[in-house]
This record gives C-alpha cells, sequence and structure tokens, in this order.
C-alpha cells in the first residue's frame, strides 16, 4: 500500500527551500573554491572556455561576467558544449583552461569536450553538486559542491549553488574582489530566506497572472542578470510550456516592443549597479504605456517591484533574482494544473546528442 500521496511539486518546492542551506554549504567550501580560482589564474592560460548545456551554460554565462569586465586581456569564451564540439575542438590546446558546469557531469556534450579537450592537453575544472560521476576522469580539479541531490528534474537549488560557486571563483579571480565575503553571502541567505517566507504571496501573485491570461513571459536582464533572464524563461518553458523569452533588457525597444499586448507580462531583472538607471527608464516607460510590468530590484521599490538582495556586488544581486522567479515559475504551473516534477519530455541527463 502507498501510504502517503504526493502532493503535486514538493519535490521542486523542497529543492528550492533549501537554497539558504546551500549557501552555508558553499561558504564552507570558499577555501576550495580560492584554490580553484589560483590554479587558474597560476595556469596563465591563453584561453579560458566556461561551458555547460541547458541550465548549467546559463550559470557559466553569469560566472563569466566578473572576468569580462575586470580581465579584459583574459580570452574568455562562454559557449554551450554542443558549439565547442561542432566548431572549436581545434582551438583547444595545452594553453587553454576549461571549465564546464553540470548537475550531474554526466551530460553527453560537457563529457565529450573535457575528453577532447583533455586529449589536446587542455587544464579541465569541473563544478558539480554529484559527489561521483563520469567526468571526474577527465578532471584536473573536480569540484563537488555538497548541497545534497536536487529530488527535482527542473534545476532550481542547483542552479543558484553552483552559479554562486561559480561566481566566488571569477570574484576571487579578480583583484581586489574577493574581499568580507561573508557578509555578502550574509546578505544573500538574508534575502533567500525571506523570500522563501514570503513564497505565499508570490504564489498568489502568479496565480493572478493566470487569472489575468497572461499566456507570455518577456524576461529582460542586463550584464549579469541577463543570463539570469534565460534561466528564468528556460524555468517557465520548461515547467508550464508558456511561450517565454529573454533579452538584453535594452534590446526591448529595438523591435520586441511591437509585441506587446494585454497577455504578455515583462518581467523586468533591474539590479543596483551599471545598467540601474537605463533599464529604470525602460520600466518607466513601460508602465507608461500600460504594460503588464514585473519588476525586480533592490533600489526604488514600488508596489510592481519585488525586492532583490542588496549586496556589494550586482552579480550576487542579479544571482538573488532567480529564486524569486523559480518562486514564480512555482506558482504559475501549479495554478496552470500541472505538475512541474514531471516535465513533460525532459530527462534529468541528456546521455547522447
Ligand atoms: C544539463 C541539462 C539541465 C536540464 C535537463 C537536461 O544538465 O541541460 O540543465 O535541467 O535536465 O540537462 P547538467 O549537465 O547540468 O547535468
Amino acid at each position: 500500500m502507498n501510504g502517503a500521496s504526493r502532493v503535486v511539486g514538493e519535490k521542486t518546492l523542497q529543492d528550492i527551500m533549501e537554497i539558504p542551506r546551500s549557501i552555508d554549504a558553499i561558504r564552507e567550501n570558499f577555501d576550495s573554491l580560492k584554490e580553484v580560482a589560483a590554479s587558474i589564474v597560476n595556469r596563465n592560460c591563453r584561453c579560458l572556455y566556461l561551458t555547460g548545456c541547458g541550465s548549467s551554460y546559463y550559470s557559466a554565462m553569469l560566472m563569466s561576467i566578473p572576468l569580462q569586465i575586470h580581465r579584459p586581456k583574459l580570452n574568455v569564451r562562454v559557449i554551450p558544449s554542443s558549439e565547442i564540439l561542432m566548431y572549436l575542438i581545434n582551438t583547444l590546446s595545452e594553453e587553454c583552461c576549461i571549465v564546464a558546469i553540470s548537475r550531474s557531469g554526466e551530460t553527453a556534450e560537457t563529457l565529450e569536450v573535457m575528453k577532447r579537450g583533455r586529449e589536446r592537453g587542455t587544464y579541465n575544472v569541473i563544478i558539480t553538486i554529484s559527489e561521483k560521476s563520469e567526468s571526474i576522469k577527465y578532471a584536473d580539479e573536480y569540484l563537488y559542491i555538497n548541497v545534497g541531490v536536487e529530488r527535482g528534474i527542473v534545476m532550481t537549488k542547483s542552479f543558484y549553488s553552483m552559479s554562486l560557486a561559480g561566481l566566488l571563483i571569477t570574484l576571487s579571480m579578480v583583484a581586489g574582489k574577493s574581499s568580507d565575503m561573508d557578509l555578502e553571502l550574509d546578505r544573500l541567505k538574508e534575502h533567500a530566506i525571506n523570500t522563501i517566507e514570503k513564497r505565499s504571496i508570490i504564489f498568489r501573485l502568479a496565480e493572478n497572472y493566470i487569472n489575468m491570461g497572461i499566456n507570455r513571459f518577456i524576461v529582460l536582464g542586463s550584464g549579469p542578470s541577463y543570463p539570469i533572464a534565460l534561466e528564468a524563461s528556460l524555468k517557465l518553458k520548461e515547467s508550464s510550456y508558456v511561450a517565454a523569452e529573454a533579452m538584453h533588457a535594452l534590446e526591448f525597444r529595438h523591435g520586441p516592443i511591437a509585441t506587446l499586448d494585454k497577455n504578455v507580462l515583462v518581467v523586468i531583472i533591474n539590479q543596483d549597479g551599471k545598467s540601474y538607471s537605463y533599464v529604470y527608464k525602460l520600466y518607466e516607460e513601460l508602465r507608461n504605456i500600460g504594460a503588464n510590468v514585473l519588476r525586480l530590484s533592490n533600489k526604488d521599490l514600488d508596489e510592481d517591484t519585488l525586492p532583490l538582495s542588496k549586496t556589494s556586488y550586482e552579480e550576487l544581486d542579479a544571482l538573488s533574482a532567480i529564486l524569486l522567479l523559480q518562486l514564480i515559475t512555482y506558482g504559475y504551473t501549479v495554478a496552470s494544473g500541472l505538475d512541474i516534477d514531471s516535465p513533460r519530455r525532459l530527462v534529468r541527463v541528456v546521455t547522447h546528442y
């Protein structure tokens, strides 16, 4: 007899609820993250590939931001593993480092890039939440982030955790950027705890979108919040099958604005930082023309804004947005009558290409 019946979406929700604890686990690993950062710097590589597939690729995009801004001489290439395989294998050499991100450490394309890279002499690092995996065979550094297994198929806590670990590595690689990280992690954790505590408000908001007839999401982000926008739109698509897309925030004026209608919700990630005032202006413009908007920010909060964390790094604040957007996805999916724990046609690990 099957005693307890399963609550729809409980696995994914449990994963999301474990994000504050995951932040602590990563803090405990901070020394190993700094060692990995130092090992990459010491290699003095001519070229650094950051790679992965799906959500893990977006995680790689996010971790690249501090390097793109503060290490302009380092040739950083953020490319999905499949694209490296099809187009760039010949560019891999002993002068290159590969940092791969993978929840499972088993994804076919990512494994193959590491394998082919190793054959050509690359220095390979993998960031994963799997204690053991196939990728260990091809890794010089196997960075296991112990945040517990992910119950759901849709990536939630694993995305948050691997992105945070990746960012701590790249922030450490940027001179003068790794100071007082304890305080920043406290702020991030506090945001995660507060957000989770207020989850019923977020679920009601998401349910309201269904009642309003919202059937398309456009998620806008800039700098570090662009990969978060991509990840949020992927979450929405793979969980609720709704039409969702992501754009660099100001690109929205260059054509896509024509597609606005009453069934569209524009989600604007507007973290304080380099892009703040530009994106805020866009938000005001969209509000003035009567568009449905939801803003995520840590500045100038109003009734259409959900709060982000407020740390000294806009990369971390952008990351804090994904927790809110995971909860919105969860609420929207459940209110659509779908089971986020059993997404259609999605597999935990893609084993062929
Ligand atoms: C990559 C990935 C996941 C996705 C799906 C299939 O996996 O694209 O992001 O949720 O389940 O695989 P991994 O390399 O991070 O294990």
